[in-house]
């Protein structure tokens, strides 16, 4: 079939152009004839293009396996690269080099398969376990995540606040200081006045000397020192704790130095992870006091950064804060040695005075809402014969360990509820009722006398009673004193009179000592009266509680004998803690030749000091009708336009 389209191209083309072809007459018929040359060249073409195609998708692909590397170029490679140089050092590796090594024949795709499912395996597990890793971290960061969005909410709350202009109350400056500084009229009094106040530029420079910003001093290495309560950071602990002491002394270059330093390099934008409670009652407590003695505002506005980075601790479950919160990330924990995860009575019920104080300054009721929530949800649980435990789970809201004590762990509680009431100016009623109820209970089941006639607090534990009192619980008889006005059914004279048995007891455990100076725990277990049995209860580490008493009793009773035992206290720690480099504890009071713990404690300072120097004071030196003394000895002021905003009977909005 001779097909004009079948004729090669030549013969076509001669075809068209000869003049004596019939075609050429015809002009149509030679337009038909064109068109078939071009359908003819386009069957070609697209014969052509199929063939192509064809060759692509059926032809035998060399490429399939490279295409497929491809997709998993990223992840493959470097599992080829590994399993090559595990190959060089003769270790495990894949066989053959890894995937990239392509042969011929069966035996060599066969492996090359199985090469592939193994790195495929490895893949998987990889995956797998960078899912695992990216799921755990989340879980980690969710806590983290929470306790940001929290401190961010404050923040923004308290721009608001700012932003809006409120009006802030007006600070009442009750009489700061008394009248002549608090000078004791009599000579005898003033020299020991005088004396205690050399006690304090002993301490206060050394610690300037040698360890300035450091939290406390090694007296004897003569450096600096930390716990794990301030985070292991620097964050002058000293300079804090002691500014109101210096003030109240009239050491005033020495308080200008504290607050220049303050000023410039207290920072607590740092990642520290911080015990709550000790950085309220030290810090807040020791800058908000020095804020109200001095009027200068840094240390408010000290106080209240710090408090910020205190809110993310109540972000749990329950609004009981973490014992410990890292000031940088906001995140949380309780001690690993506490019951079951527990959070610790002494230390969660101990924010109130503080808190109460700083909603007052800043105008933000976030803070007095905090501690308000913690009562409110103390008030509804059953306690057990009365009992307050020192337990309590801040994810579940279930006591742990069945142990009360007026000691340790539970102390500044009780403290904290007859305050509330006096830093309220007496309008607190339900913290009153809290603190009556709770007294009831203590004096029912931990309060005895032992065979002499010695009155002890002893500690509930497991069922029964443990006729032992630490040295922290001799601030309980102070605190009897305190609370002994507005005490129910008129029983103040006999509240009044267990304050005076409680020092009495102290005194005891001071006075059985042969440093006379008190042991950190002592029994009354047969023979054995106000005197420490085991070798690791023997020590003093410059503790305040007995001679807290005492000024309290002082204050109430103006009985002498206060003034005496003071005195004893003050010149036992004179002789046998004072050291070149300032002043130190004691391992063991029975021992005539003790050695050192080489620590000074910055409450020694804030305290032990500051109660010694308030004994042989006039009692018009910060009066108790004006000034409530935190747990750390820190003076805040009554606050007496507050009745009806911050009374516990009123939520603030
Ligand atoms: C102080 O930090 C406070 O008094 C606290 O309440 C318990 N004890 C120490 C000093 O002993």
């Amino acid at each position: 079939m001779s097909s004009p389209a079948l004729l090669p191209v030549s013969s076509r083309r001669l075809a068209a152009l000869s003049p004596s072809s019939p075609v050429s007459f015809y002009p149509h018929h030679r337009a038909t004839l064109r068109l078939s040359e071009k359908f003819i060249l386009l069957l070609i073409l697209s014969a052509f293009i199929t063939l192509c195609f064809g060759a692509i998708f059926f032809l035998p692909d060399s490429s399939k396996h490279r295409r497929f590397d491809l997709g998993l170029q990223d992840v493959l490679i470097p599992h080829v690269e590994q399993g090559r140089s595990a190959g060089r050092d003769g270790s495990a590796g894949l066989q053959g080099g890894g995937v990239m090594v392509h042969g011929g024949g069966e035996e060599h795709r066969h492996r090359h398969r199985d090469e592939e499912e193994q790195l495929r395996k490895m893949i998987r597990a990889d995956h797998e376990r960078a899912l695992e890793e990216a799921k755990e971290k989340l879980k980690k960061s969710k806590d983290q995540i929470r306790a940001e969005i929290q401190t961010e909410k404050n923040r923004v709350m308290q721009d608001m606040k700012k932003r809006e202009g409120k009006q802030l109350p007006v600070v009442p400056i009750p009489k700061l200081v008394g009248i002549n500084n608090g000078d004791p009229g009599d000579p005898d009094t003033r020299e020991k006045q005088e004396k205690i106040k050399e006690m304090m530029k002993h301490a206060w420079d050394n610690y300037r000397q040698y360890a300035w910003g450091h939290n406390e001093l090694k007296p004897l290495s003569r450096k600096g020192h930390t716990t794990n309560i301030f985070g292991n950071s620097q964050l002058g602990a000293t300079i804090v704790d002691a500014l109101d002491t210096l003030y109240i002394m009239g050491l005033f270059d020495e308080f200008r130095d504290g607050k220049e330093w303050i000023e410039k390099n207290l920072d607590f934008s740092v990642n520290a992870e911080v015990s709550v409670f000790e950085v309220n009652i030290r810090f807040i407590g020791g800058l908000l006091a020095a804020y109200y003695l001095s009027g200068e505002e840094v240390f408010k506005q000290k106080a209240s950064q710090l408090a910020e980075k205190l809110l993310p601790s109540f972000n749990t479950p329950t609004g009981i804060p973490w014992a410990m919160v890292n000031l940088k990330s906001g995140v949380g924990r309780n001690w690993g040695w506490a019951s079951a995860g527990s959070s610790i009575l002494s230390e969660f019920g101990t924010l109130h005075l503080e808190f109460v104080h700083l909603s007052y300054l800043t105008g933000d009721p976030i803070y007095y809402k905090k501690v308000l929530h913690i009562r409110k949800l103390l008030q509804k649980m059953d306690r057990p014969n009365g009992l307050y435990p020192n337990y309590l789970n801040p994810r579940t809201g279930r006591w742990g360990q069945h142990h009360t004590s007026v000691g340790g762990l539970g102390d500044s509680f009780y403290e904290y509820l007859l305050k509330a009431w006096l830093v309220s100016d007496k309008t607190d009623t339900e913290a009153r009722k809290m603190y009556d109820d709770a007294m009831q209970s203590i004096e029912k089941h931990l309060i005895r006398k032992s065979n002499t006639g010695l009155t002890f607090i002893g500690e509930w534990k497991n069922g029964h009673l443990e006729r032992k009192m630490g040295h922290l619980t001799c601030f309980a008889g102070g605190m009897f004193a305190l609370g002994a006005d507005g005490s129910p059914d008129d029983k103040a004279g006999h509240y009044l009179q267990l304050g005076a048995e409680i020092a009495h007891t102290c005194h005891q455990s001071y006075d059985r000592t042969v440093l006379k100076l008190g042991p950190e725990a002592f029994k009354f277990d047969g023979g054995t009266e106000a005197v420490a049995l085991r070798q690791n209860e023997k020590y003093y580490i410059l503790r305040p509680e007995v001679i807290e008493t005492y000024w309290y009793m002082w204050r109430f009773t103006h009985d002498p004998k206060y003034r005496q035992w003071g005195w004893e206290a003050a010149q036992a720690i004179d002789k046998y803690c004072r050291v070149i480099g300032g002043f130190s504890g004691v391992k063991d009071v029975y021992s005539s030749s003790p050695t050192y713990d080489d620590v000074q404690q910055s409450f020694f300072l804030a305290e032990t000091l500051k109660y010694l120097y308030l004994l042989f004071s006039s009692d018009d030196l910060l009066p108790l009708d004006y000034w409530v003394f935190n747990t750390e000895a820190h003076p805040l002021p009554v606050l007496r336009s507050m009745n009806t905003t911050l009374s516990g009977n009123v939520a603030l909005q």
